[in-house]
């Protein structure tokens, strides 16, 4: 089974990731897995901590001579950043540190701060914040190169591009762009936006402009696309086995996502049946099903059906505001501006390289749990089994 996990505070030594579940004899691409690191730094308004960080994956352990040999994987990825705070987030108590410690109050709206300092039982949000932070994505996207890499060895690619950001959107959301389109994104040499349409994203910057002149943060949509997953990933059979609920949740999960839409499943309620399902053909010549539309984003009853995989995360504005919104002091009780701490201004393209890593995660597991092996080659040859049934079908 693919389990993983992450650790590390924003300030930190460094993020930690483990994985394990991934089959021995995959071939490991370093320079990739950084280069989705730098990806994922990348973007118009992001804060000052991303000129300070170069995130760079260490492997620990799990990885012999550039190959997985089944062992869990161990990522570590330092923060840069840790130098300036050694003394104000020590680990072990003395006396300097303590007067170095730079508390946060009061909690900001729309951040962990209040809720985490009620749940841990802390009187300001330094310890709530260092940990929620969306630093911590940095290790699941180290985590997600690797699932990307198994993924490619079966045809399977994970991509993503921004829809919207704030009021800005490419025409129609539900615009089917075209898969090679959003994998060219990744050779362009900056990211600003990650539009496919280079007007709309001009838009876009303009937007990210008018929060940063009125110091505030704006938020957006992505999309993440994975093209060649087999039809019967997943499973119809039980609640927490069903593929889009597990992907939803991984999305979700994502800092300052609060919502997740698969294929165009929110405009759907709002029309007919006749209009949203996606009819069924046969091509004779690839002797498979296919659909001339794909309004379910890949996924019918929690399964996927061959179709691409589509999955769209909507995201707040960073709750981090220049112009701080109402608060409470939490000695006083009175009403007090939020505490500003540097931030990002948007951060809607970064977001979407972790949805990507996310994805592939899930769709990874997935595919392991149907077909995986202990080796990379048991895997295929479980996987060539299942593909000859498809087609004889
Ligand atoms: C982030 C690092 C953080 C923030 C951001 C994401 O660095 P710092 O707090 O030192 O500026 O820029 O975190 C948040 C948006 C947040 O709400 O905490 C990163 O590496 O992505």
């Amino acid at each position: 089974m693919l389990r993983f996990q992450t650790a590390g505070e924003s300030h930190g030594q460094g993020l930690v990731a483990i994985l394990s579940g991934l089959p021995a004899g995959l071939r490991v691409d370093f320079a990739y897995v950084d280069r989705e690191l730098k990806r994922r730094q990348g973007g118009y308004g992001r804060g000052g901590r991303m000129k300070i960080e170069s995130d760079h994956a260490q492997f620990l352990s799990g990885v012999r001579h550039g190959e997985t040999i089944g062992s869990p994987i161990t990522i570590l990825i330092e923060n840069r950043d840790w130098e300036k705070w050694k003394e104000a987030l020590a680990v072990e108590d003395h006396p300097e540190s303590r007067a170095k410690y730079k508390p946060l109050s009061p909690p900001r709206p729309g951040h962990a701060d209040l809720a985490g300092c009620l749940k841990y039982n802390f009187r300001e949000a330094r310890y709530v914040l260092e940990r929620a932070s969306a630093r911590e994505t940095a290790a699941r996207v180290a985590l997600g190169a690797l699932a990307k890499l198994f993924l490619k060895e079966f045809g399977i690619e994970v991509a993503s591009h921004v829809l919207a950001v704030g009021g800005v959107a490419i025409r129609q959301p539900t615009d089917n762009v075209p898969f090679e389109r959003i994998m060219a994104l990744r050779e362009r040499e900056e990211i600003i936006l990650n539009c496919v349409d280079p007007g709309v994203e001009a838009k876009m910057k303009e937007e990210v402009d008018n929060a940063l002149k009125t110091k505030d943060s704006v938020g957006g949509i992505f999309e993440v696309v994975a093209r060649g997953a087999p039809p019967g990933l997943g499973s119809c059979a039980q609640w927490d086995e069903k593929l889009d609920g597990q992907l939803a949740q991984a999305v979700m999960s994502i800092q300052a996502v609060k919502g997740v839409e698969v294929g165009t499943g929110i405009e759907n309620a709002a029309t007919f049946g006749s209009r949203v399902h996606d009819e069924i053909g046969y091509d004779r010549r690839k002797a498979r099903f296919i659909r001339k539309t794909n309004r379910a984003g890949g996924l019918e009853g929690g399964i996927t059906n061959g179709e691409d995989v589509v999955v769209r995360g909507y995201l707040k504005p960073i709750s981090t505001l220049r112009q701080p919104l109402e608060s409470v002091d939490f000695e006083s009780k009175e009403t007090v501006k939020a505490a500003y701490e540097r931030s990002d201004v948007c951060v809607v393209p970064a977001a979407g390289v972790i949805g990507e890593a996310m994805v592939a995660l899930i769709l990874a597991r997935a595919f392991l749990e149907k077909f995986g092996g202990d080796s990379m080659a048991e895997t295929l040859r479980n996987y060539n089994g299942y593909r000859e049934q498809v087609r004889r079908f």
